[in-house]
């Protein structure tokens, strides 16, 4: 994928940004005090589905503390609060092509320089992003922005280079000045996520997960295990899903759960859990997809 940014690619990662940031849009429009959080979530999947795009991962929605990895259960029955924030973030790919992008509402006004403080070090990153730009810089631009606003940056989760098909290329653009990450962002496609909290800015998994990945592999599971490997694997490869998408009644979502736990037992499912932060401290999060191309940055989800 990264040195193969051929023009049929950059056209469909465009047409992928487009849904995205329209779906982001709708976000906003539906988080309020009181709505479901499966009603957000399933309408900005519908929203993708209708556009003739795909979700490149279920909808997480982070409600306060929660920093990622949590989208709604099969019945959840959960309401946004009337106060605090919420983080939509939103992952669309056509023919694989990946946009991800995230948005952060402030359910209060006490909530609002939070907001801003994640806001801004995204728009101080794409000011400097180039072709070539170490790592480290955005990182470097990201921590200062939050700081100014008396918030720190999070700085076990990061941005990190897209593949066809693959949300995390293992290229990684830390949050903060990581001296280490002096590796050059080269044509490719990549997201800038900065999160800002008033915690220490660390997270930590909890013992629960909601979104799950198919590992490839030439395996040989019983009865409704395989079906259900090969149903998923022929239309979400190794993309994140969630068991909301497959089940239709509680006694089925309970079965689709015990196959879960088998096929992770079998190694060839992947869980990840619920990214909390580890004080407790409230989180805001935005993000944007660009795509480097030798002389120029498209920022796809704007
Ligand atoms: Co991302």
């Amino acid at each position: 994928m990264r040195s193969g940014l051929d023009e049929e690619a950059v056209k469909k990662l465009i047409q992928a940004g487009r849904v995205a940031k329209r779906a982001v849009d709708l976000a906003v429009k539906l988080v309020k005090h009181g709505v479901s959080v499966n009603y957000v979530a399933t309408s900005i999947e519908n929203y993708i589905r209708e556009q003739g795009a795909e979700p490149a991962f279920p909808v997480n929605i982070g409600v306060n503390n929660v920093a990622a990895h949590y989208t709604p259960v099969y019945n959840d029955d959960s309401t946004i609060p009337e106060q605090g924030v919420v983080k939509i973030d939103i992952g669309v790919h056509v023919d694989g092509y990946i946009a991800d992008t995230a948005v952060t509402i402030a359910l209060s006004p006490v909530f609002e320089g939070l907001v801003e403080a994640s806001r801004r070090a995204l728009e101080k990153a794409l000011e400097i992003v180039r072709p070539g730009i170490r790592a480290l810089e955005i990182g470097k631009v990201v921590e200062s922005t939050i700081r100014s606003y008396g918030f720190n940056p999070i700085r076990n989760l990061s941005g990190h280079g897209i593949e066809r098909y693959t949300i995390h290329s293992g290229i990684v653009i830390p949050n903060y000045g990581d001296i280490l990450a002096r590796h050059r962002l080269l044509e490719g496609v990549y997201a800038i996520e900065p999160f800002a909290t008033n915690g220490s800015g660390f997270v930590k998994e909890l013992d629960i997960a909601t979104i799950y990945s198919l590992r490839h592999a030439k395996t040989t599971l019983r009865g409704g295990a395989m079906s259900f490997y090969e149903r998923v694997y022929r239309e979400r490869l190794t993309l994140p899903f969630t068991l909301r998408w497959y089940a239709s009644s509680v006694d089925e979502y309970n079965g689709l759960l015990k196959i879960v736990e088998e096929l992770a037992g079998r190694k060839v499912l992947v869980k990840y859990p619920v990214l909390v932060e580890k004080t407790g401290g409230y989180v805001s999060q935005h993000e944007h997809t660009v795509v480097i191309t030798e002389r120029d940055v498209i920022v796809t989800t704007i």
